[in-house]
This record gives structure tokens, C-alpha cells and sequence, in this order.
């Protein structure tokens, strides 16, 4: 049975033909163009980017290697990274093989601890996250074998060396950076019985006594862990990574766009949105009161929060998950309802107003009411949990980029005196 690192470095010659064949065969291929208001606008959908561990089809949502992420929700974080790396599942033998070296690499060094007790006691957890991945940066593999010489066709080994070490190391900073953030007393260590979700939810220490919210972190880990490579946190980890610049600063830069409130931060809004709803009507609204709250809230100016997406049209399939786990352990409680209710009413709402081009939910629509049920109710830490299962899919797709030599990323930009120029210019 090969190991991990066996199996890509049998895969990865014929990949690495099949890009040299294309790029020799098709290499000028038009895929994209790029219009003004592209160039001003975010890139929004130009094709400029390869993506192999996972894609988002607007009328599906997100496939992982091909498999639609519903097919996925039973399955552990570990299993969905091996798929993000190799494109397949692991059969048993894999899986308790990447368990075991996962398990071993789960020792966060002493002095991050120190760096993170000496920060102002009300920084963000996503910064403390994002400082403490960065300051582990001298623990890289990859760093010492470039600065020895490695040869570039090699790149890729000392990559997956930092991307498992990493894997291992985030949810134990993020559980000690929730316990220390937030006076939860003292940090509880890793049990080397459990796989990471059930791990990661432990070391949290919120109460489990069913195992529920060690199902939910499991759930949650494989759910968040990619979606293409063009949003901000999968982007900039690998523009970073394109410089060389090992695992441990470009996850730490990827990670630091996670937390805007644009991407990783829209979570909190959207419980923000159902707990008011649900102290405004002193419970769950009628449908009555709910519609008429809504076309208030957007009369106001204001965004239905959980609610439309860049890409998707369809009920973001992630969201569906998370709505079914709710049915299945959490129905009675007025938050989940609530959640459930605006699921009802508010694509109606959005469709009558007819501005939003996706009247669905996206995957923060019910998210926050799981992890409030279960007693974490600091908002400020959501991002955190995004983060560490974000590291899956973004370390996966660092080695895959070192495995297929990707080059520096060094798009052209043009002036805003250029543009004016080309436009007025006859073709
Ligand atoms: N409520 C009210 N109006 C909405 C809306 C919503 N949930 N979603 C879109 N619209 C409006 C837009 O504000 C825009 O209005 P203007 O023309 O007045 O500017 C119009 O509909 C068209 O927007 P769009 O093309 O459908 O949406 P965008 O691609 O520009 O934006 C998104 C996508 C997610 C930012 C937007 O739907 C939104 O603000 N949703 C609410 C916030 C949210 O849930 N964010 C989490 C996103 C999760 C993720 O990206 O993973």
C-alpha cells in the first residue's frame, strides 16, 4: 500500500505530461477575455486561473475532484484532504495511514504560546491565528531543503512535509486561541484517540455529552475546506506561494484575506440577522411578520445577510448540509427555526424585489445557528473555524502548485491613462 507521498510522486509525472501536452498543443487558446469593467471590477469571472482540487458550476455548487460536496458529509476532514491531493478517496489502509502521521505531527511549538500570551489580550482570533502560523514559519521543511538546493522537480515533497505539519498544528491553535481569548481557562491537549474534527471539538471544551458537536465540527472541516482557487484566501495563499515563499507565510497571507467581512467574516452577520429577528418578535416570527420584516430590512438599504452569491444560482449545497444536520439534531430550538423560516420566505422576498441574480442561501445562512446552539456563541471566533478547515484545501492546493512547478504569478497591469487611450483609439 503506498503511502501519501508515494502515491502523488506516481501521479505526478503524468500530470505534469498532460499540462506540458496542452500547453504545446493549445498553449494560444483564447479561454477569457477581460473587459474595462473586469479590469476595475475584481476580475469577476474571468478565466484566468486552474483550479484541479475543486469546482463551483453556478447551477450545482461545489464538486471536490468531480464529487458533489453532499456526497462528502459523512465523510472525515482527513478523507476529503487526501481526495483534495490525489483526487481519490482513501480505502482503509490510506486513511489509518494518514490518521497515524497526522496524529504524530500534532505538537505546536512552546513558543507560540508565548507570542500569543504576549498579544494585546483584545486582538482579533484571526489574527492571533494568522501570527501564530507565521511565527511558526522556522519550523518549514521546504525553506531548509531550498535554501540546501533541492532541485525543482522536488519542490513538491518538502511542500506536503509543511502542509501536513501544518494540518496537524491549526485546530490546536485555534483551540488554544479560543480557550485563551476568551477566558475558557486552560488549554486542553490533543487526544491522540481522535480524529481531527472530534479533536478539534474536545480541545475547544464546549460541553459534548452526545458527541453532536464533534459531528459538527467534522461537517463543518469538510464543508468550508475548498471552493476553486479564485476567492481571496485560496487566491493569495497561492500568489504568495508562487514567490516560494513557504506554506507558513502564504497560509498565513491567505488567511489574513479570510478575515474581512467580505469573505470569512459574513458568518457572524447572518446569526446577527436571526437572533434579531428572533428578539424583535420575542421568538419565531409568523411568515407574515418575517416578509414584512424583510421588505423593511432591504427598503432600508440593507443586504438580506447569508443570502445571494458571486457564482452560485441554486441553494448553495453546503447550506442544504448544514439544514439538514439542524433537522436532524437541533430542530426544536427557536434559532434553528428561524433559520429555517427564512429559508421559506426570503428567496420569494429577494425574487419579487428582482435584484438579486441568486435569491438562495450560501453556506453562512445557517452555520452560525449550529455552532450557537452548541454553546459557542463568541462570534468574533467564526472565522477561526473557517480557517482551519479553509487550510485543507488551500495546503492542498500549495503542493499540487509545487508538484506542477506553477510560476511566479506576475499578471500586467495597465493605467487608468492607458485604458482611456485604448477606448478612444480606432481598432
Ligand atoms: N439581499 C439584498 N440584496 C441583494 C442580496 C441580498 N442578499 N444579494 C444581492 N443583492 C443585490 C446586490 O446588492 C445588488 O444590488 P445593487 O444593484 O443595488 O448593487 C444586486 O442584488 C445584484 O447583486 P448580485 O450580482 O446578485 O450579487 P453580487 O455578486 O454583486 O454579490 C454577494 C454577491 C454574496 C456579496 C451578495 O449576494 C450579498 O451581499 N449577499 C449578502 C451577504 C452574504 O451573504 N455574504 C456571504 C457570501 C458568502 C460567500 O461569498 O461565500
Amino acid at each position: 500500500m503506498p503511502t501519501l507521498e508515494e502515491k502523488l510522486a506516481a501521479q505526478i509525472p503524468g500530470l505534469r505530461e498532460e499540462i506540458k501536452s496542452l500547453l504545446k498543443e493549445h498553449g494560444n487558446k483564447v479561454i477569457s477575455e477581460v473587459t474595462v469593467a473586469q479590469a476595475y471590477g475584481g476580475m469577476r469571472g474571468v478565466k484566468a486561473l486552474v483550479c484541479d482540487t475543486s469546482a463551483v458550476p453556478p447551477e450545482k455548487g461545489l464538486l471536490i475532484r468531480g464529487i458533489p460536496v453532499a456526497e462528502l458529509v459523512d465523510r472525515l476532514p482527513e478523507e476529503v484532504f487526501y481526495l483534495l491531493l490525489t483526487g481519490e478517496l482513501p480505502d482503509e489502509e490510506a486513511l489509518k495511514d494518514l490518521l497515524a502521521d497526522l496524529k504524530k505531527r500534532r505538537k505546536v511549538p512552546d513558543y507560540v504560546w508565548k507570542v500569543l500570551n504576549a498579544m494585546p489580550k483584545d486582538s482579533h482570533p484571526m489574527c492571533m491565528l494568522d501570527t501564530a502560523i507565521l511565527t511558526m514559519e522556522k519550523e518549514s521543511v521546504f525553506r531548509k531543503k531550498y535554501d540546501k538546493g533541492i532541485p525543482r522537480e522536488d519542490y513538491w515533497i518538502p511542500a506536503l512535509e509543511d502542509a501536513l505539519s501544518v494540518i496537524a498544528r491549526v485546530p490546536i491553535v485555534a483551540a488554544g486561541i479560543y480557550r485563551m481569548r476568551f477566558g475558557k481557562g486552560k488549554r486542553i491537549p490533543s487526544n491522540p484517540k481522535l480524529d481531527m474534527g472530534a479533536d478539534y471539538a474536545q480541545m475547544l471544551g464546549l460541553k459534548d455529552p452526545k458527541g453532536e458537536f464533534a459531528k459538527l465540527m467534522r461537517l463543518y472541516l469538510v464543508l468550508h475546506s475548498d471552493h476553486e482557487s479564485g476567492n481571496v484566501s485560496a487566491a493569495t495563499t497561492y500568489t504568495v506561494g508562487s514567490a516560494l515563499s513557504d506554506l507558513y507565510y502564504a497560509l498565513s497571507a491567505g488567511l489574513n484575506g479570510l478575515a474581512g467581512p467580505l469573505h470569512g467574516l459574513a458568518n457572524q452577520e447572518c446569526l446577527k440577522f436571526v437572533l434579531d429577528l428572533k428578539k424583535h418578535f420575542k421568538g419565531v416570527p409568523t411568515d407574515e411578520q418575517l416578509r414584512q420584516f424583510s421588505w423593511d430590512w432591504l427598503n432600508s438599504g440593507k443586504v438580506i445577510p447569508g443570502y445571494g452569491h458571486a457564482v452560485l444560482r441554486v441553494t448553495d449545497p453546503r447550506f442544504d448540509a448544514f439544514l439538514n444536520f439542524g433537522k436532524q439534531y437541533c430542530s426544536n430550538d427557536p434559532i434553528f427555526q428561524i433559520v429555517e423560516k427564512i429559508f421559506d420566505i426570503v428567496p420569494k422576498v429577494l425574487m419579487e424585489q428582482g435584484k438579486a441574480k441568486d435569491p438562495w442561501p450560501n453556506v453562512d445562512a445557517g452555520s452560525g445557528s449550529l455552532l450557537y446552539h452548541y454553546g459557542m456563541k463568541e462570534f468574533d471566533y467564526y472565522t477561526v473555524l473557517f480557517s482551519v478547515s479553509r487550510s485543507l484545501g488551500v495546503c492542498a492546493q500549495t503542493v499540487i502548485a509545487r508538484a506542477i512547478g506553477s510560476p511566479i504569478v506576475r499578471p500586467k497591469s495597465v493605467t487608468t491613462s492607458w485604458i482611456k487611450k485604448f477606448v478612444t483609439t480606432p481598432a
